[in-house]
């Protein structure tokens, strides 16, 4: 991987603005631009991996703190007894757009079923 900043790295230091909605020691969690469902927050551990199999390889500690992040944030954003959806995309096929691995929070809503 190149030492290039990725767009999240920049927000993390914060020279990108962005809607935080939760942050600890490892992690940090901000709104979606182009949210999918009524809640749809972003969590990115502030240690870069490409992806998640990288991540899980790497750092399994971290790959828990960002699960354990995620909760937090359905529970700050009330939709913890509700359910919700954590999405790690991966790589090509998925879509994946940022190679600073993040999982999406969705859920505030009804979701509709995975698939093309
Ligand atoms: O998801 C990358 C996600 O990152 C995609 O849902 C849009 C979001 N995005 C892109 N730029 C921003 C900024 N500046 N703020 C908040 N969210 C952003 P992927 O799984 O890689 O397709």
């Amino acid at each position: 991987m190149s030492d290039a900043e990725t767009l999240f790295e920049r927000i993390i230091a914060g020279e990108i603005p962005s809607d935080k909605v939760y942050e600890d020691e490892t992690t940090y969690a901000f709104r979606d631009i182009h949210p999918q469902a009524r809640v749809h927050v972003l969590v990115v551990p502030k240690k870069r991996y490409r992806n998640v199999a990288e991540l899980a390889a790497a750092d399994p500690g971290l790959l828990a703190d960002v699960i354990a992040a995620a909760r937090e944030v359905a529970v700050l954003e009330g939709i913890s007894e509700s359910g919700y959806r954590v999405v790690f995309n991966t790589d090509s096929d998925a879509g994946q757009t940022v190679f600073h691995v993040h999982a999406h929070v969705l859920g505030g809503e009804q979701l509709g079923l995975f698939g093309r």
